[in-house]
């Protein structure tokens, strides 16, 4: 058990976290930087603490002054929320070595998914399907070579301690194998200090859908179902959705059994997200697994009724899982807002919102740390504000979307708002007949 929590993040996902420490009776404690000195979430938590200067190496990713801030306050354990530090094995180590519970994985555990050939490994074994390809990494071109050609081409040569896009090459025949597995090994050197990569068939045009499931201590894992994450921009998701227009009930049961089978192999406690691909046949392929809350988890939390952190910090503190899964009721759709400029190839657009308005009413959700005046720094994520909605079906959840971008209002700096209206309009978004693909061929096709 623990009775006050730290919050290792910012933004959004920090207020997020406190607001239910809140509603479970946990005392809360900020973290902040330099630059983040009138955010929010210092505002929120009971307590706050300056963890150092501005840039996140120096402040949000300082292990040393985020434990310090914890023994200092008497915090007994840490959130992470996403990013920074949600994935990092000596910080899960450290917390545990210093008494403080951490709200997330073992770093074993967050070390084996980190190793996205190891973890693909674990998957496989436990009777999950995973991507034909390598079995483990390959070390050498010529071994390389052998196994591309098994394959069949395309192939893609993926950095085991990539994941999120980082360090893949893809390669189409023969000829183009021995650069691109030469310079796929240096970038992953470079990137991760780490050289090594694996090789996969290369799937065409899939569609980006993952399983949401969590554990508690005593074995127990459970599904709640899938978030369609297709609409991305270079591994940058920009719209989710639950359920995906393409799921039904049996391949939602038999995807979900799956990500229990290997998430139960490896005892897996806590939140966390199994990434599939599926194909055009509705075939899914494991890809990688997050040990972390998502950025999208509301979705999933809007069609299952769930407050997903939450259970997160129930199951922490060795308790039962509160609300276990039914059928998604209804459909939800999240929108990110970034301070981006889509007419600039989303280039960040940082500063003061000169005014705010934020929409409401009836199935519209807003997470967000910004408020009126608040002047967003240029050393962080751009992620201002997630909208959510909630329909009785995908239309429903459209059209409410569209009224509630419309009455979303920011000033002074440039969003991603219209940029979603636009999306709103396209064809092949309101049919549901989407790809990975999609968003490049919309930005190609329209601007
Ligand atoms: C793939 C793939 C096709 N075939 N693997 C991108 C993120 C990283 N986690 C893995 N990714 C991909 N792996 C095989 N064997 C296509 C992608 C991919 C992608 C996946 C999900 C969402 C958007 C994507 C955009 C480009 C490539």
């Amino acid at each position: 058990m623990f009775n006050k929590v730290l919050i290792a993040n910012r933004g959004e996902i920090a207020l997020r976290v406190i607001r239910t420490c809140k509603e479970l009776g946990l005392k809360t404690v900020a973290v902040y930087s330099e630059a983040d000195k009138n955010s929010l979430h210092v505002t929120f938590a009971d307590e706050a603490v300056c963890i150092g200067p501005t840039f996140s190496k120096d402040s949000y990713l300082k292990i040393p002054s985020i434990i310090s801030a914890a023994q200092i306050t008497g915090a007994d354990a840490i959130h992470p929320g996403y990013g920074f530090l949600a994935e990092n094995a000596s910080f899960s180590e450290i917390c545990g070595e210093s008494n403080i519970k951490f709200i997330g994985p073992s770093p074993d555990m967050i070390s084996m998914m980190g190793d996205k050939s190891a973890a693909k490994d674990t998957m496989k074994k436990s009777g999950v399907p995973v991507i034909p390809g390598s079995d483990g990494i390959v070390p050498h071109l010529q071994d390389g070579k052998k196994m591309a050609q098994e394959i069949g081409y395309p192939v893609i040569i993926k950095a085991s301690a990539g994941g999120g896009g980082k360090g893949m090459r893809i390669v189409w025949e023969e000829s183009e194998f021995e650069n691109a597995f030469k310079t796929a090994k240096v970038e992953a050197e470079a990137a991760f200090a780490n050289g090594d990569v694996y090789i996969e068939k290369f799937i065409e045009n899939p569609r980006h859908i993952e399983i949401q499931i969590l554990g508690d201590q005593f074995g127990n894992v459970y599904h709640y179902g899938e978030r369609d994450c297709s609409v991305q921009r270079r591994h940058q998701k920009l719209i989710e959705e639950a359920p995906s227009p393409i799921i039904d009930a049996d391949l939602r049961q038999r995807m979900g059994e799956a990500a229990i089978r290997g998430a139960k192999a490896v005892n897996y406690e806590g939140v966390g997200t199994i990434e599939f691909l599926v194909d055009k046949h509705k075939n899914f392929y494991f890809m990688e697994m997050n040990t972390r809350i998502q950025v999208e988890h509301p979705v999933t939390e809007m069609v299952y009724d769930v407050d997903l952190i939450r259970q997160q910090i129930l199951v922490a503190m060795g308790k039962e899982v509160e609300t276990l899964p039914k059928e998604p009721t209804g459909h939800s759709i999240e929108f990110r807002i970034n301070a981006e400029d889509p007419e600039h190839n989303f280039r960040p657009s940082p500063g003061k919102i000169e005014s705010l308005h934020f929409p409401g009413g009836f199935g519209v959700r807003v997470d967000s740390h910004i408020y009126q005046s608040y002047v967003i720094p240029p050393y962080y994520d751009s992620l201002i504000a997630k909208l959510i909605v909630w329909g009785k079906n995908r239309e429903h959840a459209i059209n409410r979307a569209k009224r509630a971008l419309e009455e979303f209002t920011v000033e002074g700096i440039k969003t991603t708002i219209d940029f979603h209206l636009k999306v709103l309009e396209d064809e092949r978004f309101l049919s549901g007949k989407f790809d990975t693909s999609f968003l490049d061929s919309f930005l190609k096709n329209k601007h």
